[in-house]
């Protein structure tokens, strides 16, 4: 057992009654208020900053996944016209330190990963050299006449042979294996158990290496203000304030010469969690030529130079009595964090949720962090969470087959009950609360689950056959506390903060280092804090991702933001509200008791003739006139809140799929997803997230990968054209609903909702196809399911049955 265990759930307090809460905005579908500027064309994206004297910059990076990097002569390259500066893996070394690492593997050694590649490279698309010139196109053209001399080395790029003796290695000088780490929790006594069980089903599942994809790539501008010893970044990225921290580490400057702002952000998904070699190149450009720096990351950069996902490798075990009851559960999966540590490290979210929703006590995972000659592998959305769900929720039905039980009855039976929360699972974590049960029925109803179990599974007339899958999940949202963050050695805290101020015109800017990636967090944070003081929605103005300008934060990742912002927003608005009150009763000669803040104005609770603007009240604060002789002037309170644990979302989906039993062709008829984010703060924000994870998440399932040539070991898929990203057309008819189980763990009883759509659609859809050919004998177990996939499997089931009768 993990001695690190997470705080308890504790019993929710009654915020609403409390504080005279109306739910007057918290629950309401308001309009986004990002929606205005970006439908307008006026969104301002990391390529829209411009600055004057502003030159370009473009990476040289190695063609090889893993190289010794000889010599570099970039003579020509300087002689070209508007070339302005150029640097190596020398310099770099000279003027920075490595990039360091948000969330380290516990027992890894720091890598030293430098801005650019020193004597070798270790994948294909490492920073090798970089320029920077007047225009992007000069810039690229100076890279072509940058004579590097290589000498390609043996690689290896199968995470399970990057563990095998032999294997070429990737950091000699760190490690002496490709072994970065691995680390194990348990409960109970799962061998025992698994010797005794009637049935154990043992199966490797592989997950694939996906890229995230957001609409926006990465981008920065970097400006160097020597006499005022001040670097000013533009960067899309969710993390303002984490990439000040790094950047500060890796440029060898304090922090408070180093400010970061993140405008709009199209897009972030895990990826654009912390720093990256391009954001120190940047920089260390613009200090030394002292004109800004920009440099846009392109299309076929991306594939290769941004962190990939998932590739994953779970070798489970499930084991149950002859009634179907699972006893033991062990999971000893490899991931492939590719060739130098990323930014954000390696999740562990896979081994926190790998029991799924169901009791089982006795139970064991392993993680071994594997490196192997490709892209490093960081965060994506629900980051660890999707993998081990595919893998379970097949196995699930797997077993449901050997012991000729009925899918849902078997999931129903092992399913943990309200009552048996609050539930600590093996890594220590706590499920808070939840009826998982009930988001089962909703999904199978939601199918006609039971008039399908009925049906003989004999072709229609288009010759394909109907199956029904089902995927129940845990997901986590939000963080444990910065405790169990600190034992596990992460560098960032649990906490979110904002500050709010009063304006005379009567509103209240509200500044936050949450940064705007699509999240909504700007509408959700004006209804709550507009909710708390009364004022009306638009009375609040937001003010995203400046570390100039918010208070110290963690940042928008993890299904977080709202899980500690609404304590936050909370905490901050009530000490506004009271101060408001008081000044405002002052102004009235009233008692503050009988004074309440409605729309614009305070009033007497019941006479309505004594009012005054809050315009009125705000400008006596901000001016310290007529304001009783006791208060200090000015109206600003800031909070920091850290939640008691995180909270846990859950649900079900289930999926319709109709297969050709010839080719291996199937279609994806519905696609339902039920699933609780406790109170839901804005039901249409809400619905957009859940349906925007889903098309990722049945994009990974349906057929993305970035897949490498066995021999060459260069990717694949690394363009638009090769990579089967799903389009409009492609994505099926999603159906959700929703249940509401507010979590005792958080403030208003929120959960996090932003990546929970990428969880279930890969286990779903893989089930339907193995429930509509059980009689072919067809199992699946790799991530993506295409039609080649299950034509496969069709032919080893015919090869397997042909071996029996012989
Ligand atoms: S994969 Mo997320 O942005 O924690």
């Amino acid at each position: 057992m993990n001695e690190f265990v997470e705080a308890p759930a504790a019993p929710k307090e009654e915020t609403w009654q409390e504080e005279g809460l109306k739910r007057r905005l918290i629950g309401t579908s308001v309009p986004r208020t990002e929606d205005e500027r970006l439908l307008r064309g006026d969104g301002r994206f990391t390529d829209d900053v411009q600055f004057a004297h502003q030159l370009e910059m473009a990476v040289g990076r190695c063609p090889f996944p893993h190289a010794r990097i000889l010599s570099i002569d970039f003579s020509k390259a300087t002689a070209l016209e508007g070339v302005k500066h150029i640097l190596t893996g020398a310099q770099v070394r000279e003027l920075s330190d490595p990039l360091t690492v948000l969330r380290p593997v516990p027992g890894a050694p720091q890598l030293p990963y430098y801005a650019l590649a020193q004597d070798r490279a270790t994948y294909e698309g490492q920073p090798v050299v970089s320029v920077v010139a007047t225009s992007r196109a000069l810039a690229e053209d100076a890279i072509e006449l940058v004579e590097i001399e290589y000498e390609p080395l043996p690689h290896v790029s199968d995470a399970i042979e990057a563990l095998e003796e032999g294997a070429p290695l990737l950091h000699p000088q760190s490690l002496d294996s490709n072994l970065l780490a691995s680390n194990s929790d348990r409960a109970g006594e799962p061998e025992a158990r698994i010797e005794e069980a009637d049935v154990v089903i043992r199966s490797r599942m592989r997950i694939g290496r996906v890229t995230p994809l957001p609409m926006e790539p990465r981008g920065v501008v970097a400006v160097w203000r020597p006499g005022a010893r001040e670097l000013s970044i533009h960067t899309s990225t969710q993390v303002p304030h984490l990439v000040r921290k790094q950047l500060a580490e890796s440029l060898r400057l304090g922090e408070e010469c180093i400010r970061v702002s993140a405008s709009d952000v199209g897009g972030g998904f895990g990826m654009k969690l912390g720093v990256y070699p391009e954001d120190v190149l940047a920089s260390l450009h613009a200090m030394a030529l002292r004109r800004p720096v920009k440099w846009i990351e392109d299309r076929m950069e991306h594939f290769r130079a941004s962190t990939h996902g998932r590739e994953s490798i779970h070798d489970y075990c499930l084991a149950a009595d002859a009634e179907g009851r699972f006893v033991a559960m062990t999971n000893t999966y490899t991931t492939d964090i590719g060739g130098w540590n990323s930014p954000f490290g390696s999740s562990q979210l896979s081994s926190v949720v790998f029991t799924g929703p169901y009791r089982v006590a006795d139970a064991a995972v392993e993680r071994r962090v594997a490196m192997t000659n490709k892209t490093p592998v960081g965060a994506y959305r629900g980051y660890g969470q999707p993998e081990v769900n595919f893998a379970l929720e097949v196995l699930v039905d797997r077993l449901a087959r050997r012991l000729g039980k009925d899918p849902l009855a078997l999931r129903e039976m092992n399913m943990l009950r309200p009552e048996d929360l609050p539930w600590t699972v093996p890594s220590g974590a706590v499920y808070d609360s939840g009826d998982y049960v009930k988001t089962l029925h909703m999904a199978a109803e939601a199918v006609d689950y039971a008039a399908h179990r009925g049906r003989p599974r004999t072709p229609r007339a288009d010759g394909r056959i109907l199956g029904i899958g089902l995927s129940a999940f845990v997901e986590r949202t939000g963080y444990a506390s910065a405790r169990f963050l600190a034992n596990r050695g992460s560098k960032f805290g649990a906490h979110e903060s904002v500050t709010l101020r009063a304006n005379r015109s009567g509103t209240i800017d509200l500044y936050t280092g949450v940064s705007s990636i699509g999240q909504s967090s700007e509408t959700a944070f004006a209804q709550i804090c507009a909710e708390v003081l009364g004022v009306e929605f638009d009375a609040v103005r937001v003010h995203s991702g400046d570390t100039a300008t918010s208070p110290l934060n963690t940042g928008a990742f993890a299904s977080r933001t709202l899980i500690a912002a609404a304590g936050a927003l909370r905490e901050a608005a009530l000490p506004f509200r009271d101060k408001t009150l008081r000044l405002g009763a002052w102004a009235l000669g009233i008692e503050p008791g009988d004074a309440v803040i409605e729309g614009r104005e305070v009033r007497h609770r019941s006479d309505a003739d004594k009012r005054v603007a809050l315009a009125d009240v705000f400008s006596r604060a901000i001016l310290g006139q007529g304001i009783p002789h006791d208060e200090t002037p000015g109206l600003e309170t800031s909070a920091h809140f850290e939640p008691p644990s995180a909270a846990f979302s859950f649900g079900t989906a289930a999926a319709v799929v109709a297969v050709d039993p010839e080719t291996g062709e199937f279609e994806v008829e519905r696609f339902v997803m039920v699933h609780d984010c406790g109170v839901a703060v804005n039901p249409m924000i809400v619905e957009g997230q859940v349906r925007g994870a889903l098309v990722q998440g049945l994009g990974a399932a349906l057929g993305e990968e970035l897949r490498y040539d066995a021999v060459t070991g260069q990717l694949l898929s690394g363009s638009m054209l090769d990579y089967a990203v799903p389009r409009a057309a492609d994505v099926p008819p999603i159906e959700l609903l929703h249940t509401e189980v507010p979590s005792p763990v958080t403030t208003f009883g929120v959960r996090g909702v932003g990546e929970v759509g990428t969880i279930p659609p890969g286990a779903a859809i893989a089930n339907a196809i193995c429930d509509a050919l059980a009689d072919h004998g067809v199992e699946l177990s790799a991530l993506p399911v295409t039609p080649e996939s299950v034509w496969r499997a069709l032919e080893a089931a015919k090869a397997a049955k042909k071996g029996e009768a012989a």
